[in-house]
């Protein structure tokens, strides 16, 4: 059951988030409060999602431009996936890259959000890498004597998998048809790819699972099959997945192509004049705007990013005690490495309700807060002293102005100039 805590933002297809304050005071997401996103309609089941006998197929193509390669087609049942590999569970934070869109008033397009578009679950379902192993891909990282250290992120995974592997592509497949396409010359269904060394990592974590929080997935997110590919926009996470393909190509389907993807202005825009004006002409001119998009790489890996969670946005849920606010939120990591620490501001006097410029211009006069992280509990079977995909909640009792209007704003990041700004909230 969707709880009625969940807003609903799009009845068909269906598209929710459940409440902050709620999202924000559990470490493991309730099922029923994980927000719901998608592009088309829920692909309804032609078997229960609990048969393990169904008639559900996952199958393993490679191109056949990738000769020196030992993998055979394969096609694995629910039941036979789930008898040659065990179950692995993993910790790890779904998000949206369409989080927070809401607080960013120019540049993007699509639903408006809140913060909740982001969920810590327990996923369980076949090790990725192990999947691919058992399919006789040969292991990238065979040269490495301690696979535990190896770290995953974009650049390590460069240095370390062999020469072969680089520059191949797993491709995901949905059975569901998008309606996104923007050429009618193609059939598409909803996919995604991440580079092969990527899904072979063994310390990314990623799996093709059948269950959430110890139960069967649901069918509305995915069931029997979907891909968790743990540090990735939700996007890249396919639902209802039917195909697996090894390629020298990345995917070109609608989600890759054409929706996840951020506008940057060009390097030669270098005034802040020039670039509003290329934002404005990219936000008017449809056609300016495909073009421009079909210049960027899509979206892969989350940045580390923070938001707060209470009080609620205008500050209506902010209660004092002892004179101190309390204040709570999320914080996601980057490439496995939860964040160091989370720093709060105060910003007094902010006059306006976003984040606007000179909001932002002000941050580097404030003083931050160092918060208290908490220490969720990894119950997971791959959890690792050393990477972790799941997010940290944190808090703080910070004193505040009283009978002013003040903006709070939360960062985590390496360093105070990485100055990310996450979230404002108003007394
Ligand atoms: N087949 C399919 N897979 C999909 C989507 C979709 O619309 N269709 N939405 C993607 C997006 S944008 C996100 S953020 C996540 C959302 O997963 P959830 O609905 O289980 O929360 O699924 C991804 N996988
Ligand atoms: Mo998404």
């Amino acid at each position: 059951m969707l709880s009625e805590e969940q807003v609903i933002r799009q009845g068909e297809p269906l598209n929710t988030e459940p409440n902050t304050e709620r999202l924000g005071s559990s470490f493991i997401t309730p099922t029923s409060l994980v927000f719901n996103r998608n592009h088309d309609s829920i692909v309804q089941a032609t078997v229960p999602s609990n048969d393990a006998d169904s008639s559900w197929k996952l199958t393993l193509t490679v191109d056949p431009a990738i000769r020196a390669f030992k993998a055979q087609p394969q096609t694995w049942t629910l039941k036979s996936l789930q008898e040659v590999i065990p179950l692995t569970e993993v910790v790890a934070t779904l998000e949206c890259a369409g989080n927070r869109r809401g607080e960013f008033s120019s540049g993007t397009e699509g639903l408006t959000w809140g913060n909740a578009v982001i969920a810590n679950v327990v996923w369980g379902g076949a090790s990725l890498r192990q999947l691919l192993l058992a399919a006789n891909v040969e292991d990238p990282y065979a040269h490495h004597s301690d696979l535990t250290r190896l770290s995953p992120s974009e650049a390590d995974i460069a240095k370390d998998a062999a020469e072969w592997s680089r520059g191949l592509h797993l491709h995901m497949h949905s059975v569901q048809e998008s309606s996104d396409s923007d050429d009618p010359t193609r059939n598409e269904c909803f996919a995604s790819s991440v580079p092969l060394t990527t899904a072979l990592h063994p310390n990314q974590h990623c799996l093709v699972a059948y269950q959430h929080n110890g139960e069967a997935l649901l069918q509305r997110h995915g069931a029997p099959l979907r891909a968790v590919l743990p540090g990735h926009v939700g996007a890249r996470w396919v639902k209802w997945l039917s195909g697996l393909r090894i390629s020298t190509e990345e995917n070109e389907s609608p989600p890759m192509r054409l929706d996840y993807k951020t506008l940057i202005p060009p390097a030669n825009a270098k005034t802040t004049d020039a670039q509003k004006e290329w934002r404005q002409k990219a936000s008017q001119d449809d056609a300016f705007r495909h073009k421009q998009l079909d210049k960027q790489n899509p979206l892969q890996r989350l940045e580390a990013s923070s938001s707060i969670t209470h009080p609620w946005k205008d500050g209506s849920s902010a209660t004092l005690d002892n004179g101190l606010l309390h204040v709570k939120g999320y914080a996601v990591g980057q490439d496995g490495s939860p964040p160091a620490r989370v720093c709060l501001a105060i910003v007094p006097e902010p006059g306006s309700d976003t984040l606007s410029e000179d909001l932002l211009e002000s941050l580097s006069e404030v003083d931050w807060i160092e918060t208290t992280l908490q220490k969720g509990r990894l119950s997971s079977s791959t959890s690792s002293p050393i990477w972790s995909w799941a997010w940290t909640l944190w808090q703080a009792d910070i004193s505040v102005p009283t009978g002013k209007t003040f903006a709070l704003v939360a960062k985590c990041g390496k360093c105070h100039c990485d100055c990310i700004v996450h979230d404002s909230s108003y007394h």
